[in-house]
């Protein structure tokens, strides 16, 4: 289902002297106005293939109905949110949950949305139906060569697909770990994790990124074999200047200082990529910003700090991604909601004042030094956002078209109310 350029300019009549109001008002008190509305235009921010469908826990799964049935749709559901908030104008596919059968078809469908490939990512955390070995007790750290040797094949074959679809980077997230002490010997694990990564790192095609996504525990409980930063690192250090880490906001233990760890890999030229999502107490998946949207600020102002200072470019030199699962809610209302809290927390950390910030730091003045951030913080950036969005065409309010539009009912028309997405 499409919602056209016409039908949300329609809708923004409505809204428009009202925004108007509100742009002026912060835009006037503003030196830099127009600068960040440049970037916001600018940023996007990927979907996965995977979270089109409701997610679920270990003890059950919802389903929303009118979920896509095969990438296709993905590609369309996404296609929709882009033309309402003009900021998810990227996909990023899972194999083999979203094996593209004719690649120049599925390349062309993601032209006409306005959408290009962001990371493929590979899955040796499950075991498919026609699948020779098992991944029960790993897949790259296995203590037998031939189950390795599948993982690096499957990982050679998602960077094939990617080549077709016109991607540049692999993602590869790793469950491999123990459950019990005494289960693996950790140095054996890591280093047929390197030996294993060395190998699909060697075929990576020119230009290509390899990122190396960490996690602290679960699907494994005692130990992860790339289960920190720290082992990230010391993974893309050893495998060469190709390989970076992958931040993902839920895979910290509580109280992790997400933002220091920005700092440092940007500090280290090795933050590649940055899965989005928000949590209260593990990897829980829920909407960015929906739980602590001041660490969501304080880790853009890192990133925007670190970028700046190594002239890196915003909008491309990273790979942004939501990574959420939407177990109670539309799972297209919370990518709006997502993508709108990234864009909000990003247009924040635009306005932190970094020349002052930096003296205040020189003469330890914690008080003002606080106060530059926080009032950054507690600015009401909506209206620079919604701006942003209305130059790029996109609606003034794309969660009240969706809601008005009946996208969802239309879906469930088109689709039916008992599909399963592919995905967790
Ligand atoms: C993992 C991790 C990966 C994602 C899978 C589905 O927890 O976040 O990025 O691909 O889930
Ligand atoms: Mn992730
Ligand atoms: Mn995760």
């Amino acid at each position: 289902m499409q919602v056209s350029k016409e039908k949300i300019r329609e809708y923004n009549q409505y809204l428009l002297k009202e925004h108007q109001r509100k742009f002026q008002f912060i835009s006037s008190g503003l030196k830099n106005a127009e600068d960040i509305l440049k970037k916001l235009i600018e940023f996007q921010v990927a979907i996965p293939s995977w979270a089109l469908g409701s997610g679920g826990t270990r003890f059950g799964r919802f389903s929303i109905g009118g979920e896509p049935r095969n990438l296709e749709e993905k590609i369309e559901d996404i296609g929709l949110l882009h033309a309402l908030n003009r900021a998810s104008g990227a996909i990023s596919l899972h194999i083999p949950w979203d094996i593209p059968s004719n690649a120049s078809d599925i390349k062309s469908l993601a032209a006409q949305n306005n959408l290009r490939f962001d990371a493929m990512n590979s899955n040796t955390f499950q075991d498919q139906p026609d699948q020779r070995l098992s991944y029960k007790y790993g897949s790259m750290q296995h203590v037998d060569k031939e189950v390795r040797k599948q993982a690096i094949e499957h990982n050679i074959d998602v960077i094939k697909y990617g080549m077709e679809l016109g991607s540049s980077s692999l993602t590869v997230w790793l469950s491999d770990g123990s459950n019990f002490p005494g289960q693996l010997n950790f140095r054996k694990a890591f280093q047929n994790t390197l030996e294993s990564l060395k190998e699909v790192y060697a075929a990576l095609p020119e230009g290509w990124k390899m990122f190396v996504e960490y996690k602290a525990f679960e699907p494994n409980f005692y130990s992860m074999t790339v289960g920190d930063w720290g082992q990230s690192l010391l993974y893309a250090n050893k495998l060469g200047n190709k390989a970076f880490t992958l931040v993902d906001l839920g895979h910290h233990l509580p109280n992790t200082n997400i933002e220091q760890i920005v700092s440092l890999l940007l500090m280290e030229k090795k933050l590649g990529g940055f899965h989005f999502n928000d949590s209260k107490y593990g990897d829980d998946d829920l909407t960015v910003g929906s739980i602590r949207p001041y660490q969501l600020f304080l880790i853009f102002n890192e990133l925007i700090e670190g970028m700046d200072a190594r002239g890196m470019n915003h909008a491309s030199d990273l790979a942004w991604m939501i990574d959420a699962s939407h177990n109670v809610k539309d799972p297209l209302e919370d990518l709006l909601q997502s993508v709108e809290a990234i864009m909000i927390a990003y247009a924040q950390a635009l306005l932190v004042d970094r020349k002052k910030l930096s003296e205040l730091q020189n003469v330890n003045d914690v008080v003002a030094a606080q106060e530059i951030l926080q009032s950054a913080f507690r600015t009401d950036v909506r209206p620079l956002v919604v701006e942003a969005r209305l130059r790029n065409k996109g609606a003034i309010d794309p969660l009240s078209v969706y809601r008005n539009e009946k996208v969802r009912e239309q879906l469930i028309k088109e689709r039916g109310s008992k599909i399963v997405a592919t995905g967790l």
